[in-house]
């Protein structure tokens, strides 16, 4: 029987979810490691050198890093329920949300809880043209960004409901 993969997380790391919610979407099993943030192990160091972040995924001994690349790399390896359309225009826009979440949707909605007063209603002001932007925009009439179907792009927000969950 083939190994299992391993993921290397921390439980409080949004970022780590994302990766536990692909393969749980596409029941894959796999070992978790839980990671002490401040007291990094070797075998982060080892396989995440450039950036000593969480997640890191092994597979066998090879590691992937970051988040989101992780998810594509595991829908390419696991293809069932898939998290990213065939037709390569809706690829495209699959991607063009998941950037959306990284470059504005996550740091726009970060910002605002950790921020306080006169920045604080900035923050939000910023935060509900966000997500009038997602709703408009990225999800429309449907049900997910896809369609019917959780994809990459929820993948890629549903950090920031984490987040809200979180405060
Ligand atoms: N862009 C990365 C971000 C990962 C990240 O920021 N991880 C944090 C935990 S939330 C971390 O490992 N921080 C440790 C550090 O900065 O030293 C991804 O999507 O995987």
């Amino acid at each position: 029987m083939a190994e299992q993969p391993k993921l290397l997380g921390a439980l409080r790391s949004p970022f780590v979810y994302r990766v536990i919610w692909a393969l749980k979407l596409k029941a894959i099993p796999y070992e978790f490691i839980e990671e002490d943030l401040t007291n990094k192990s070797p075998l982060l160091l080892k396989y995440n050198p450039v950036h000593k972040k969480v997640p890191v995924f092994l597979h066998g001994d090879k590691p992937v890093c970051e988040s989101m690349i992780i998810v594509e790399y595991i829908d390419e390896v696991w293809p069932q329920n898939p998290l990213l359309p065939k037709d390569p225009y809706e690829r495209a826009q699959a991607r063009f949300w998941v950037k959306f979440a990284e470059d504005k949707g996550t740091p726009v909605l970060w910002r605002m809880f950790s921020s306080k007063g006169e920045e604080l209603e900035k923050t939000k002001k910023e935060t509900q043209e966000m997500l009038q932007t997602v709703e408009e925009h990225g999800i429309g009439e449907k049900k997910f960004f896809g369609g019917e179907s959780i994809g990459i792009a929820d993948i890629a927000f549903g950090i920031c409901c984490l987040r809200v969950g979180n405060h």
